[in-house]
Protein backbone atom coordinates (compact mmCIF):
# COMPACT_ATOMS: atom_id res chain seq x y z
CA UNK A 1 0.00 0.00 0.00
CA UNK A 2 1.47 3.71 -1.16
CA UNK A 3 1.95 6.23 1.43
CA UNK A 4 -1.69 8.42 0.15
CA UNK A 5 -3.43 4.90 0.38
CA UNK A 6 -2.57 4.48 4.22
CA UNK A 7 -3.19 7.73 5.01
CA UNK A 8 -6.80 7.50 3.86
CA UNK A 9 -8.10 3.89 4.70
CA UNK A 10 -6.29 5.32 8.58
CA UNK A 11 -9.15 7.79 8.53
CA UNK A 12 -7.63 10.67 7.30
CA UNK A 13 -9.95 13.22 5.66
CA UNK A 14 -11.05 16.55 4.33
CA UNK A 15 -7.62 19.05 4.91
CA UNK A 16 -5.46 15.77 5.64
CA UNK A 17 -6.14 14.79 1.95
CA UNK A 18 -4.69 17.36 0.42
CA UNK A 19 -1.93 17.95 2.72
CA UNK A 20 -1.09 14.51 1.71
CA UNK A 21 -0.22 15.51 -1.65
CA UNK A 22 2.74 17.87 0.31
CA UNK A 23 4.18 15.05 2.09
CA UNK A 24 7.32 13.63 1.07
CA UNK A 25 7.77 9.63 1.07
CA UNK A 26 8.96 8.74 4.68
CA UNK A 27 7.69 11.98 6.38
CA UNK A 28 5.45 12.02 9.23
CA UNK A 29 2.13 13.00 8.73
CA UNK A 30 2.46 16.75 10.87
CA UNK A 31 -0.60 18.35 9.83
CA UNK A 32 -1.16 19.81 13.23
CA UNK A 33 -4.18 21.78 14.70
CA UNK A 34 -2.57 23.59 17.93
CA UNK A 35 -4.73 24.53 20.72
CA UNK A 36 -3.41 26.12 23.28
CA UNK A 37 0.21 25.25 21.87
CA UNK A 38 -1.04 21.61 22.17
CA UNK A 39 -1.43 19.49 18.81
CA UNK A 40 -5.20 17.78 18.64
CA UNK A 41 -5.87 14.11 18.55
CA UNK A 42 -6.44 14.01 14.28
CA UNK A 43 -9.32 11.73 13.22
CA UNK A 44 -9.13 9.45 16.21
CA UNK A 45 -10.88 9.05 19.32
CA UNK A 46 -10.68 6.47 22.22
CA UNK A 47 -13.72 5.01 21.76
CA UNK A 48 -12.54 4.65 18.30
CA UNK A 49 -10.87 1.44 19.60
CA UNK A 50 -13.84 0.24 21.54
CA UNK A 51 -14.60 -0.33 25.83
CA UNK A 52 -12.31 -3.25 26.03
CA UNK A 53 -9.46 -1.75 24.76
CA UNK A 54 -6.48 -1.63 27.43
CA UNK A 55 -4.40 1.43 27.38
CA UNK A 56 -1.37 1.12 29.40
CA UNK A 57 1.93 2.46 29.70
CA UNK A 58 5.50 0.64 30.58
CA UNK A 59 8.33 1.10 32.42
CA UNK A 60 11.54 -1.21 33.50
CA UNK A 61 13.34 -1.59 37.23
CA UNK A 62 17.05 -0.91 36.45
CA UNK A 63 16.24 2.32 33.40
CA UNK A 64 14.00 3.71 36.54
CA UNK A 65 14.53 2.88 39.99
CA UNK A 66 18.22 3.82 40.73
CA UNK A 67 18.85 2.64 44.50
CA UNK A 68 21.21 0.24 43.16
CA UNK A 69 22.76 -1.28 46.46
CA UNK A 70 20.33 -0.20 48.67
CA UNK A 71 18.03 -2.24 51.47
CA UNK A 72 20.09 -5.32 50.58
CA UNK A 73 19.77 -5.58 46.43
CA UNK A 74 23.12 -6.99 45.09
CA UNK A 75 25.21 -5.84 42.05
CA UNK A 76 23.12 -6.69 38.74
CA UNK A 77 24.86 -7.39 35.33
CA UNK A 78 23.45 -3.54 34.40
CA UNK A 79 25.22 -2.19 37.49
CA UNK A 80 28.39 -4.35 36.75
CA UNK A 81 28.04 -3.45 33.21
CA UNK A 82 27.55 0.23 33.23
CA UNK A 83 30.66 0.57 36.16
CA UNK A 84 32.98 -1.40 34.41
CA UNK A 85 32.86 -1.85 30.56
CA UNK A 86 33.02 2.33 29.39
CA UNK A 87 30.60 0.98 27.18
CA UNK A 88 28.11 3.56 28.12
CA UNK A 89 27.81 7.16 26.39
CA UNK A 90 29.50 9.43 28.46
CA UNK A 91 30.02 6.72 31.12
CA UNK A 92 26.67 7.06 32.91
CA UNK A 93 24.72 4.80 34.61
CA UNK A 94 21.79 4.16 36.51
CA UNK A 95 22.82 4.21 40.21
CA UNK A 96 19.90 6.69 40.84
CA UNK A 97 18.19 7.45 37.69
CA UNK A 98 15.09 8.83 38.42
CA UNK A 99 14.98 7.61 41.91
CA UNK A 100 11.31 5.60 41.33
CA UNK A 101 13.06 3.70 44.43
CA UNK A 102 11.57 6.59 46.90
CA UNK A 103 9.57 8.21 44.13
CA UNK A 104 7.28 5.74 43.17
CA UNK A 105 4.25 7.24 44.48
CA UNK A 106 4.48 10.35 42.80
CA UNK A 107 5.03 8.64 39.24
CA UNK A 108 2.47 6.49 40.23
CA UNK A 109 -0.06 8.86 40.51
CA UNK A 110 1.01 10.45 37.50
CA UNK A 111 0.70 7.61 35.27
CA UNK A 112 -3.05 7.65 36.67
CA UNK A 113 -3.58 11.34 36.35
CA UNK A 114 -2.67 11.10 32.51
CA UNK A 115 -5.75 8.20 32.58
CA UNK A 116 -4.05 5.40 31.31
CA UNK A 117 -5.21 1.92 33.41
CA UNK A 118 -2.45 -0.30 33.09
CA UNK A 119 1.08 0.39 34.54
CA UNK A 120 3.36 -2.25 32.99
CA UNK A 121 6.65 -2.37 35.65
CA UNK A 122 9.92 -5.01 35.78
CA UNK A 123 11.15 -6.62 38.84
CA UNK A 124 14.59 -6.53 39.81
CA UNK A 125 15.73 -10.09 40.47
CA UNK A 126 19.24 -8.67 42.32
CA UNK A 127 16.57 -6.90 44.88
CA UNK A 128 14.53 -9.89 45.43
CA UNK A 129 17.32 -12.46 45.22
CA UNK A 130 20.58 -10.96 45.94
CA UNK A 131 22.62 -14.46 45.44
CA UNK A 132 20.64 -14.92 42.60
CA UNK A 133 18.68 -17.97 44.08
CA UNK A 134 18.32 -19.44 47.83
CA UNK A 135 17.90 -16.15 50.31
CA UNK A 136 15.26 -13.79 49.70
CA UNK A 137 15.46 -10.23 50.94
CA UNK A 138 12.06 -9.14 52.02
CA UNK A 139 13.29 -5.59 52.08
CA UNK A 140 12.73 -6.28 47.89
CA UNK A 141 9.38 -8.05 47.93
CA UNK A 142 8.63 -5.24 50.60
CA UNK A 143 9.21 -2.14 47.81
CA UNK A 144 6.94 -4.19 45.00
CA UNK A 145 3.98 -4.59 47.75
CA UNK A 146 4.19 -1.08 48.13
CA UNK A 147 3.90 -0.32 43.92
CA UNK A 148 1.60 -2.91 43.25
CA UNK A 149 -0.81 -1.49 46.52
CA UNK A 150 -0.45 2.01 45.24
CA UNK A 151 -1.12 1.14 41.89
CA UNK A 152 -4.49 -1.02 43.25
CA UNK A 153 -5.39 2.50 45.56
CA UNK A 154 -5.41 4.80 42.41
CA UNK A 155 -7.15 2.19 40.54
CA UNK A 156 -4.53 1.67 37.75
CA UNK A 157 -3.68 -2.57 37.15
CA UNK A 158 -0.56 -3.58 38.04
CA UNK A 159 1.19 -5.70 34.98
CA UNK A 160 4.72 -7.46 35.82
CA UNK A 161 7.37 -8.10 33.44
CA UNK A 162 9.16 -10.66 35.37
CA UNK A 163 12.76 -10.26 33.01
CA UNK A 164 13.89 -6.78 31.90
CA UNK A 165 17.02 -7.80 31.25
CA UNK A 166 18.80 -7.23 34.71
CA UNK A 167 19.85 -10.28 36.07
CA UNK A 168 22.23 -10.72 39.35
CA UNK A 169 25.85 -10.14 38.74
CA UNK A 170 26.78 -13.28 40.62
CA UNK A 171 24.73 -15.55 37.83
CA UNK A 172 26.00 -13.37 34.87
CA UNK A 173 29.77 -13.73 36.29
CA UNK A 174 29.22 -17.90 35.70
CA UNK A 175 27.41 -17.66 32.43
CA UNK A 176 24.10 -16.08 32.36
CA UNK A 177 21.88 -16.48 29.48
CA UNK A 178 24.82 -18.91 28.03
CA UNK A 179 24.54 -21.27 30.71
CA UNK A 180 22.10 -23.66 30.95
CA UNK A 181 21.58 -23.72 34.32
CA UNK A 182 19.81 -20.30 33.68
CA UNK A 183 16.82 -22.94 33.32
CA UNK A 184 17.16 -23.51 37.01
CA UNK A 185 17.91 -19.91 38.38
CA UNK A 186 15.43 -18.51 36.44
CA UNK A 187 12.41 -21.42 37.51
CA UNK A 188 13.25 -20.49 41.08
CA UNK A 189 13.10 -16.76 40.64
CA UNK A 190 10.07 -17.06 38.93
CA UNK A 191 8.30 -19.07 41.41
CA UNK A 192 9.16 -16.77 44.07
CA UNK A 193 8.21 -14.03 42.69
CA UNK A 194 4.76 -15.57 41.26
CA UNK A 195 4.21 -16.76 44.89
CA UNK A 196 4.63 -14.00 45.99
CA UNK A 197 2.79 -11.30 43.91
CA UNK A 198 0.46 -13.90 42.50
CA UNK A 199 -2.72 -12.97 44.82
CA UNK A 200 -2.57 -9.36 44.00
CA UNK A 201 -1.11 -9.18 40.47
CA UNK A 202 -3.09 -11.45 36.99
CA UNK A 203 -1.13 -10.21 34.37
CA UNK A 204 2.17 -11.39 33.92
CA UNK A 205 5.00 -10.85 30.59
CA UNK A 206 7.52 -13.08 31.24
CA UNK A 207 10.29 -11.91 29.10
CA UNK A 208 11.18 -7.98 27.80
CA UNK A 209 12.33 -8.06 23.86
CA UNK A 210 14.67 -11.21 24.38
CA UNK A 211 16.68 -10.48 20.61
CA UNK A 212 17.38 -7.45 22.39
CA UNK A 213 19.10 -8.29 25.48
CA UNK A 214 20.58 -11.66 23.56
CA UNK A 215 22.11 -9.94 20.85
CA UNK A 216 22.71 -6.91 21.92
CA UNK A 217 24.31 -8.52 25.55
CA UNK A 218 26.20 -11.50 23.24
CA UNK A 219 26.90 -11.07 19.55
CA UNK A 220 26.78 -7.40 19.69
CA UNK A 221 28.37 -6.53 22.89
CA UNK A 222 26.63 -3.49 23.38
CA UNK A 223 24.43 -4.30 26.15
CA UNK A 224 25.39 -6.38 29.52
CA UNK A 225 26.84 -8.30 30.02
CA UNK A 226 29.32 -6.96 26.40
CA UNK A 227 30.27 -9.53 25.31
CA UNK A 228 30.53 -10.65 21.42
CA UNK A 229 30.08 -14.39 20.33
CA UNK A 230 28.06 -16.24 17.89
CA UNK A 231 27.82 -19.08 20.12
CA UNK A 232 27.23 -17.52 23.16
CA UNK A 233 24.80 -15.54 21.54
CA UNK A 234 22.81 -18.78 19.97
CA UNK A 235 23.89 -20.71 23.43
CA UNK A 236 21.73 -17.27 25.27
CA UNK A 237 19.22 -17.42 22.31
CA UNK A 238 18.35 -21.39 23.04
CA UNK A 239 17.81 -20.75 27.09
CA UNK A 240 16.34 -17.37 26.64
CA UNK A 241 13.36 -19.48 24.88
CA UNK A 242 12.96 -22.45 26.82
CA UNK A 243 13.45 -19.90 29.96
CA UNK A 244 10.34 -17.90 28.49
CA UNK A 245 8.20 -21.32 28.27
CA UNK A 246 9.10 -22.68 31.71
CA UNK A 247 8.71 -19.10 33.12
CA UNK A 248 5.02 -19.38 31.75
CA UNK A 249 4.36 -22.28 32.91
CA UNK A 250 5.45 -21.44 36.37
CA UNK A 251 3.15 -18.59 36.17
CA UNK A 252 0.02 -21.07 34.92
CA UNK A 253 0.82 -23.13 38.41
CA UNK A 254 1.47 -20.38 40.47
CA UNK A 255 -1.22 -17.86 39.63
CA UNK A 256 -4.85 -18.25 39.60
CA UNK A 257 -6.37 -16.97 36.68
CA UNK A 258 -3.02 -15.32 35.40
CA UNK A 259 -3.51 -13.67 31.68
CA UNK A 260 0.09 -14.33 30.61
CA UNK A 261 1.90 -13.03 28.27
CA UNK A 262 5.86 -12.13 26.41
CA UNK A 263 6.47 -9.72 24.77
CA UNK A 264 8.80 -8.89 21.52
CA UNK A 265 10.74 -6.51 19.62
CA UNK A 266 9.63 -6.23 16.02
CA UNK A 267 10.44 -3.81 13.28
CA UNK A 268 8.95 -3.75 10.03
CA UNK A 269 11.77 -5.02 7.31
CA UNK A 270 11.58 -4.30 3.79
CA UNK A 271 14.34 -4.96 0.99
CA UNK A 272 15.94 -2.19 -0.21
CA UNK A 273 14.76 -3.10 -3.77
CA UNK A 274 12.63 -5.58 -5.42
CA UNK A 275 16.16 -7.68 -6.50
CA UNK A 276 16.03 -11.35 -5.59
CA UNK A 277 18.87 -10.56 -3.43
CA UNK A 278 17.63 -8.01 -1.44
CA UNK A 279 14.51 -9.86 -0.99
CA UNK A 280 16.26 -13.07 0.38
CA UNK A 281 18.12 -10.40 2.07
CA UNK A 282 15.09 -8.70 4.01
CA UNK A 283 13.40 -12.48 4.57
CA UNK A 284 16.65 -13.49 6.39
CA UNK A 285 16.37 -10.35 8.15
CA UNK A 286 13.10 -10.60 9.54
CA UNK A 287 13.81 -14.13 10.54
CA UNK A 288 16.59 -13.02 12.78
CA UNK A 289 14.33 -10.40 13.75
CA UNK A 290 10.98 -10.73 14.01
CA UNK A 291 10.23 -14.99 13.70
CA UNK A 292 13.80 -16.17 15.94
CA UNK A 293 11.93 -16.11 19.82
CA UNK A 294 8.20 -16.57 18.67
CA UNK A 295 8.18 -19.27 16.15
CA UNK A 296 10.04 -21.78 18.62
CA UNK A 297 8.06 -20.90 21.88
CA UNK A 298 4.63 -22.31 18.99
CA UNK A 299 6.27 -25.23 18.39
CA UNK A 300 7.73 -24.07 14.61
CA UNK A 301 11.22 -24.51 15.69
CA UNK A 302 13.49 -21.91 14.65
CA UNK A 303 13.49 -20.28 11.31
CA UNK A 304 16.37 -22.04 10.37
CA UNK A 305 15.38 -22.52 6.12
CA UNK A 306 15.65 -19.36 6.17
CA UNK A 307 18.32 -18.38 8.25
CA UNK A 308 20.65 -21.28 7.90
CA UNK A 309 23.36 -19.87 10.53
CA UNK A 310 21.04 -20.91 12.58
CA UNK A 311 21.32 -24.86 12.05
CA UNK A 312 24.42 -24.54 14.81
CA UNK A 313 21.86 -24.09 17.38
CA UNK A 314 21.06 -27.93 17.29
CA UNK A 315 24.23 -28.42 19.08
CA UNK A 316 22.60 -26.78 22.46
CA UNK A 317 19.20 -28.90 22.77
CA UNK A 318 18.84 -31.84 25.37
CA UNK A 319 16.12 -34.08 24.38
CA UNK A 320 12.67 -33.10 25.06
CA UNK A 321 13.77 -29.37 24.21
CA UNK A 322 11.31 -29.07 21.32
CA UNK A 323 8.50 -29.63 23.59
CA UNK A 324 9.91 -27.97 26.20
CA UNK A 325 10.11 -24.89 24.08
CA UNK A 326 6.60 -24.46 23.50
CA UNK A 327 3.95 -22.19 25.48
CA UNK A 328 0.64 -21.27 24.40
CA UNK A 329 0.60 -18.04 25.37
CA UNK A 330 -2.71 -15.79 26.67
CA UNK A 331 -1.18 -12.87 24.81
CA UNK A 332 1.78 -11.99 22.45
CA UNK A 333 3.22 -8.14 23.29
CA UNK A 334 4.70 -6.83 20.12
CA UNK A 335 7.29 -3.61 20.54
CA UNK A 336 7.55 -1.54 18.05
CA UNK A 337 9.37 1.54 17.28
CA UNK A 338 11.30 1.52 13.49
CA UNK A 339 11.15 -0.09 9.71
CA UNK A 340 14.47 -1.51 8.79
CA UNK A 341 15.67 -1.19 4.97
CA UNK A 342 18.01 -3.87 4.01
CA UNK A 343 20.00 -5.22 1.36
CA UNK A 344 22.18 -8.12 0.51
CA UNK A 345 25.76 -7.97 1.91
CA UNK A 346 29.07 -10.11 2.54
CA UNK A 347 28.59 -9.51 6.76
CA UNK A 348 28.98 -13.19 7.87
CA UNK A 349 25.92 -15.21 8.61
CA UNK A 350 23.08 -12.44 7.87
CA UNK A 351 24.26 -11.55 4.77
CA UNK A 352 22.89 -8.35 4.92
CA UNK A 353 22.73 -4.60 5.86
CA UNK A 354 20.56 -2.20 7.06
CA UNK A 355 20.64 0.56 4.61
CA UNK A 356 20.64 3.57 7.85
CA UNK A 357 17.43 5.91 7.85
CA UNK A 358 20.26 9.09 7.78
CA UNK A 359 21.28 8.36 4.42
CA UNK A 360 17.16 7.82 2.94
CA UNK A 361 16.27 11.44 4.04
CA UNK A 362 13.75 9.69 6.12
CA UNK A 363 12.49 11.28 9.31
CA UNK A 364 14.09 9.90 12.19
CA UNK A 365 13.99 9.29 15.69
CA UNK A 366 16.81 10.50 17.93
CA UNK A 367 18.39 7.16 18.43
CA UNK A 368 18.54 7.07 13.87
CA UNK A 369 15.36 5.21 13.27
CA UNK A 370 12.95 5.61 11.32
CA UNK A 371 9.49 6.51 12.39
CA UNK A 372 7.30 4.85 10.06
CA UNK A 373 4.05 4.41 11.58
CA UNK A 374 2.78 2.16 8.64
CA UNK A 375 5.04 -0.46 9.72
CA UNK A 376 3.16 -1.29 12.77
CA UNK A 377 0.00 -1.70 11.05
CA UNK A 378 1.81 -4.39 8.83
CA UNK A 379 3.52 -6.38 11.71
CA UNK A 380 0.58 -6.36 13.49
CA UNK A 381 -1.01 -8.02 10.29
CA UNK A 382 2.27 -10.22 9.82
CA UNK A 383 1.78 -11.58 13.59
CA UNK A 384 -2.15 -11.94 13.12
CA UNK A 385 -1.30 -14.59 10.56
CA UNK A 386 0.21 -16.90 13.35
CA UNK A 387 -2.77 -18.99 14.01
CA UNK A 388 -1.73 -19.93 17.44
CA UNK A 389 -1.57 -16.51 18.78
CA UNK A 390 -4.83 -15.61 20.85
CA UNK A 391 -4.56 -12.55 21.69
CA UNK A 392 -1.91 -9.31 20.85
CA UNK A 393 -1.20 -6.07 22.78
CA UNK A 394 0.94 -3.31 21.64
CA UNK A 395 2.83 -3.56 24.62
CA UNK A 396 5.75 -0.68 24.02
CA UNK A 397 5.49 1.83 21.68
CA UNK A 398 7.27 5.61 21.68
CA UNK A 399 10.04 7.94 20.80
CA UNK A 400 12.84 9.82 21.55
CA UNK A 401 13.01 13.60 20.09
CA UNK A 402 14.58 16.76 21.21
CA UNK A 403 12.44 17.63 24.27
CA UNK A 404 13.40 21.63 25.26
CA UNK A 405 12.14 22.52 28.52
CA UNK A 406 11.28 25.87 28.16
CA UNK A 407 9.56 28.23 30.59
CA UNK A 408 8.30 25.64 32.93
CA UNK A 409 6.76 23.28 29.74
CA UNK A 410 7.89 20.69 27.13
CA UNK A 411 6.19 20.79 23.71
CA UNK A 412 6.77 18.26 22.32
CA UNK A 413 4.05 17.80 19.15
CA UNK A 414 6.47 15.68 17.43
CA UNK A 415 5.82 13.26 19.88
CA UNK A 416 2.20 13.99 20.35
CA UNK A 417 2.04 13.40 15.99
CA UNK A 418 4.09 9.90 16.72
CA UNK A 419 1.52 8.99 18.83
CA UNK A 420 -1.29 9.83 16.46
CA UNK A 421 -0.07 8.72 13.50
CA UNK A 422 0.70 5.01 15.26
CA UNK A 423 -2.64 5.11 17.09
CA UNK A 424 -4.11 5.71 13.61
CA UNK A 425 -1.64 2.37 12.60
CA UNK A 426 -3.34 0.47 15.20
CA UNK A 427 -6.94 1.40 14.65
CA UNK A 428 -6.62 0.42 10.75
CA UNK A 429 -5.58 -2.99 11.54
CA UNK A 430 -7.88 -3.58 14.60
CA UNK A 431 -10.50 -2.54 11.70
CA UNK A 432 -9.61 -5.60 9.82
CA UNK A 433 -10.53 -7.65 12.39
CA UNK A 434 -6.72 -8.07 13.53
CA UNK A 435 -6.78 -9.09 17.22
CA UNK A 436 -5.14 -6.05 18.93
CA UNK A 437 -6.56 -4.94 21.70
CA UNK A 438 -4.32 -2.91 24.04
CA UNK A 439 -1.64 -0.27 23.53
CA UNK A 440 0.81 0.82 26.07
CA UNK A 441 3.33 3.36 25.45
CA UNK A 442 7.03 3.68 26.17
CA UNK A 443 7.41 5.29 29.17
CA UNK A 444 5.71 7.49 31.59
CA UNK A 445 8.99 9.47 32.30
CA UNK A 446 12.39 9.91 30.79
CA UNK A 447 14.88 7.06 32.18
CA UNK A 448 18.18 5.42 31.68
CA UNK A 449 17.93 4.40 27.73
CA UNK A 450 20.58 1.57 28.22
CA UNK A 451 23.87 2.45 26.10
CA UNK A 452 22.22 5.92 25.63
CA UNK A 453 22.66 6.61 29.32
CA UNK A 454 20.13 9.86 29.32
CA UNK A 455 20.78 11.02 26.31
CA UNK A 456 17.41 9.97 24.84
CA UNK A 457 14.09 10.91 26.14
CA UNK A 458 10.97 8.83 26.11
CA UNK A 459 9.23 9.73 28.69
CA UNK A 460 5.48 11.19 28.88
CA UNK A 461 7.17 13.20 32.35
CA UNK A 462 10.61 15.21 31.71
CA UNK A 463 13.05 14.58 34.19
CA UNK A 464 15.32 16.96 35.42
CA UNK A 465 17.99 15.03 36.50
CA UNK A 466 20.12 17.31 38.74
CA UNK A 467 16.83 17.62 40.97
CA UNK A 468 14.54 14.63 39.85
CA UNK A 469 11.91 17.13 39.25
CA UNK A 470 8.53 16.02 37.58
CA UNK A 471 7.42 18.11 34.74
CA UNK A 472 4.56 16.28 32.37
CA UNK A 473 5.15 17.33 28.87
CA UNK A 474 2.30 18.27 26.33
CA UNK A 475 2.20 14.71 25.08
CA UNK A 476 1.18 13.58 28.77
CA UNK A 477 -1.29 16.55 28.45
CA UNK A 478 -2.77 15.15 25.28
CA UNK A 479 -3.00 11.58 26.57
CA UNK A 480 -4.40 12.75 29.51
CA UNK A 481 -7.38 14.46 27.48
CA UNK A 482 -7.45 12.06 24.73
CA UNK A 483 -7.79 9.15 27.67
CA UNK A 484 -10.51 11.02 29.34
C1 LIG B 1 13.21 -1.94 24.77
C2 LIG B 1 13.04 -1.76 26.14
C3 LIG B 1 13.01 -0.39 26.62
C4 LIG B 1 13.66 0.71 25.82
C5 LIG B 1 12.76 1.21 24.73
C6 LIG B 1 13.29 2.40 23.99
O1 LIG B 1 12.21 -2.29 24.25
O2 LIG B 1 14.28 -1.74 24.22
O3 LIG B 1 11.86 -2.34 26.53
O4 LIG B 1 13.69 -0.66 27.77
O5 LIG B 1 13.94 1.77 26.65
O6 LIG B 1 12.57 0.21 23.79
O7 LIG B 1 14.42 2.07 23.24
Amino acid sequence: MNRREWIKRSGYTGLSILLVNNIGAGKSKNEEIIVDGIREATEITKSDFGPDFIWGIASAAYQTEGAWNIDGKSESNWDHFTHNTGKVERGENADDSTDFYHRFEEDIELVKSMNFQVFRFSLSWSRILPNGIGSINQKGLDFYHRVIDKCISVGLEPWITIYHWDMPQVLEAQGGWTSRQMLDWFSEYVDVVTREFGLKVKNWIVMNEQLSYTAGGYLAGVLAPGRKSIGGFLKAVHHSVLCNAIGATIVRRNVEGANIGTTFFTSYIEPVNQEKKNIEAAARVDAAVNRLFIEPSMGMGYPVETLPVLKKISKYFEAGDEQLMIFDFDFIGIQYYFRSIVEKSIIPGIRANEVKASERGVEVNEMGGEIYPEGLYHILKKFSGYKRIRNMLVTENGVCVPDQYENGRIQDNRRIGFFNDHLLAVRMAKEEGINVNGYMVWSPTDNFEWDKGYRTRFGLVYIDYQTKERIMKDSGLWFRNFLK
